[in-house]
């Protein structure tokens, strides 16, 4: 032919990319403040972020770069996760404090940087330092890159529902006093939908959230569990959710009554207000099926369609009751990746690498000066392994190596085998130590997440960083590997950043380790964190030019 190409070919083929809506970059500055706030009919002073509760949600869309300088304005250390990001060779933007970086000290400031690549949805932000995370926290939302549609109807409105608890007392406190006696900490006093416990006994006068919406049309809610230590359930009178995405990952769309969320998951509805007109109440309630103290006050809060008199009565409905573990299943069970041709689940699907089994759960050590423990303090652990938090933080000591911070000996599987669901061994106490897990870059990983009966079983919602995971496979009792993994969905499993290891069962994970730097993986109760329930994984750089951790920022915060 010997003919040159069309100049519009040329352009086509070799100029369209750049052409491309490339992100953009947006700052938001987060001033961590003391506030002077009413919530029970009392006032009292929090931390916040730009003096708000919840805090300030942030808006991005997939692509952009985000630079949120945090600046410390109170006297705790502070530093913030923005929780689901995978931070793609950007660990030092992650947050958690003495894992990813020194905390901010006060009157500090530190700029996190971090783009935004292969996600959208809603996440949250939240303090990963102490249990400041109870006021410092606020929504995430990862817009699709523009003029990308959702792949469910456009909605006429978003509407962010942050879920927490409240202390009438200060955190601090309260997890002070907890870990002076080797006791478990006081519960919360209260549960809050986007700041609002709703009436309570104990503070009639507060009226609550309103979302206030049209008769006819569709809405998008953004429910996140921003809260400490519980699970919780979420419903609205009346009115079936239509669940599309969790952890910024899409699902197969279907209709439930009643949502569960684990702290540090996030879940998107669809509501169609379909009730003509009307007042209708939402409640979040806890979901806890192991003899274990709860805060048992539902948060309430009015949908509110226009047209409807204040006066005129709302429509109840009826939490289920904290031990509803069917309810619970009957959600969780309910999840499936989207998996369409846009949005494909990449479940790693052959080879694993590391084929590991980490037992969670309690145990209990001496500590001589725990009165009311009489001497010993309860504690938790991962394969026995009551994680003890560095100095300075692990990335910076693999990153600049600095010897004698961590070892790499995190076992992979339990140091001994026993029945792990049952009442468990007579010697109940852990070894300590600040061990990570080592991966080459992408390898691939399972982790069979395994919960144990020492003290009490309990579910463990599991959260990693760095990645999301495929829930490929779940079951009550002790898992078996001859028999649990022929089971195992590897074509449609949900995707997501945060898992609840069922009550006296185990949960099955798979991801790809192809984000190199060290990634905490940790309960997100915090009440379990604080007791040593956490580990890390390190992951390698690869040989590839995008394979390495970037250097680190020049105002990383120093120990
Ligand atoms: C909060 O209120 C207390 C008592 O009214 C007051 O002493 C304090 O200065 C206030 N703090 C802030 C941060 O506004
Ligand atoms: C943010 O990080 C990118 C590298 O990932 C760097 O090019 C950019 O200069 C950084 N921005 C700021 C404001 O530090
Ligand atoms: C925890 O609860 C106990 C019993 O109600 C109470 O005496 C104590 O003051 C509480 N602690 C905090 C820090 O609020
Ligand atoms: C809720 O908890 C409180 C304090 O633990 C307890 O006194 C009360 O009986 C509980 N209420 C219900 C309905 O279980
Ligand atoms: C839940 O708790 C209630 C009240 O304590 C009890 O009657 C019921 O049997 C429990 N349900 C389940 C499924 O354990
Ligand atoms: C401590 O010992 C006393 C007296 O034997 C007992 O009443 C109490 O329940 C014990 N506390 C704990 C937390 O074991
Ligand atoms: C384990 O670590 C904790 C601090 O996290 C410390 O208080 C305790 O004494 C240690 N126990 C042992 C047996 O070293
Ligand atoms: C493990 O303990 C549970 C609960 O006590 C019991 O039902 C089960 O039979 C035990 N399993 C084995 C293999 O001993
Ligand atoms: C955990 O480690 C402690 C201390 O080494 C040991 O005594 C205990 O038997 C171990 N427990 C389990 C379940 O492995
Ligand atoms: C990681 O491994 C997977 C599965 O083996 C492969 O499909 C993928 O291309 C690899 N990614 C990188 C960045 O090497
Ligand atoms: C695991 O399952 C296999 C196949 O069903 C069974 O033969 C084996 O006894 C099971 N192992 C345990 C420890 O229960
Ligand atoms: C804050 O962090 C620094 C660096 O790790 C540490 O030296 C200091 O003791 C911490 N301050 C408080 C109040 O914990
Ligand atoms: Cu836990």
């Amino acid at each position: 032919m010997g003919m040159a190409w069309p100049r519009y070919f040329i352009l086509t083929v070799f100029f369209l990319p750049a052409m491309v809506q490339a992100g953009i970059v947006r700052h938001y500055k987060f001033n961590v403040e003391m506030t002077n706030t009413t919530r029970m009919c009392s006032t009292k002073p929090i931390v916040t972020v730009n003096g708000k509760f919840p805090g300030p949600t942030i808006y991005a869309r997939e692509d952009d770069t985000v630079l949120i300088k945090v600046v410390n304005h109170v006297k705790y250390n502070v530093s913030i996760h923005w929780h689901g990001i995978r931070q793609l060779r950007t660990g030092w933007a992650d947050g958690p404090a003495y894992i990813t970086q020194c905390p901010i000290q006060p009157g500090q400031s530190y700029v996190y940087n971090f783009t935004i690549t292969g996600q959208r949805g809603t996440l949250l932000w939240h303090a990963h330092i102490l249990w400041l995370r109870a006021t410092v926290h606020g929504a995430l939302v990862i817009l699709p890159k523009l003029g990308v549609p959702y792949p469910f109807p456009k909605p006429q409105r978003e509407v962010v529902v942050v879920l927490a608890e409240w202390w009438k007392s200060d955190t601090e406190d309260v997890i002070n006093e907890a870990t002076k006696s080797g006791l478990a900490p006081n519960v919360s006093d209260a549960h809050t939908i986007n700041g609002h416990p709703g009436p309570t006994s104990s503070c009639v006068k507060h009226g609550g959230f309103n979302l206030n919406v049209e008769g006819g049309k569709t809405y998008l809610l953004r429910i996140i569990n921003a809260g400490l230590n519980e699970e919780l359930f979420f419903k609205i009178a009346g009115h079936k959710l239509t669940v599309v995405e969790v952890d910024a990952t899409y699902v197969k769309p279907f209709k439930i009554d009643s949502i569960v969320i684990a702290p540090g998951q996030t879940t998107n509805v669809l509501l169609t207000t379909d009730q003509g007109s009307g007042k209708y109440m939402m409640a979040a309630s806890t979901f806890m099926d192991a003899p274990i103290a709860v805060d048992n006050l539902t948060a309430t809060a009015t949908l509110h369609y226009t047209g409807t008199l204040a006066t005129s009565p709302t429509t109840l409905t009826t939490p289920p009751p904290k031990n509803a573990t069917s309810i619970a299943n009957n959600f969780i069970d309910s999840l499936k990746a989207l998996n369409s041709i846009k949005y494909p689940a990449k479940v790693p699907k052959n080879t694993v690498d590391h084929s590991l089994l980490f037992t969670v759960g309690l145990g209990i050590n001496p500590c001589p000066t725990c009165k009311a423990g009489n001497g010993s303090r309860v504690v938790a652990s991962i394969n026995n392994v009551t994680f003890v938090m560095p100095t300075i933080s692990l990335l910076q000591a693999h990153f600049f190596n600095i010897k004698g911070i961590f070892t790499t000996d995190f076992p992979g599987n339990p140091p001994n085998v026993f029945n792990y669901t049952g009442p468990g061994p007579t010697n109940l106490q852990t070894t300590n130590g600040t061990k990570v897990y080592r991966l080459s870059y992408n390898d691939t990983v399972q982790v069979v997440l395994q919960d144990t009966g020492i003290i009490a079983q309990e579910n463990h919602p599991v959260h990693l960083h760095g990645f999301n995971f495929f829930v490929v496979g779940k079951g009550l009792g002790n898992y078996n590997s001859s028999k649990d993994p022929t089971k195992f969905n590897l074509v449609d499993p949900v995707e997501r950043n945060t898992v609840s290891v069922p009550s006296g069962g185990w949960v099955a994970i798979r991801f790809q380790a192809d984000n190199p730097g060290v990634w905490f993986m940790h309960c997100h109760l915090e009440v379990h964190t604080t007791w040593g329930l956490k580990m890390a994984f390190l992951v390698d750089n690869g040989k590839g030019p995008n394979e390495s951790i970037l250097s680190p920022p020049k105002d990383l915060p120093k120990c």
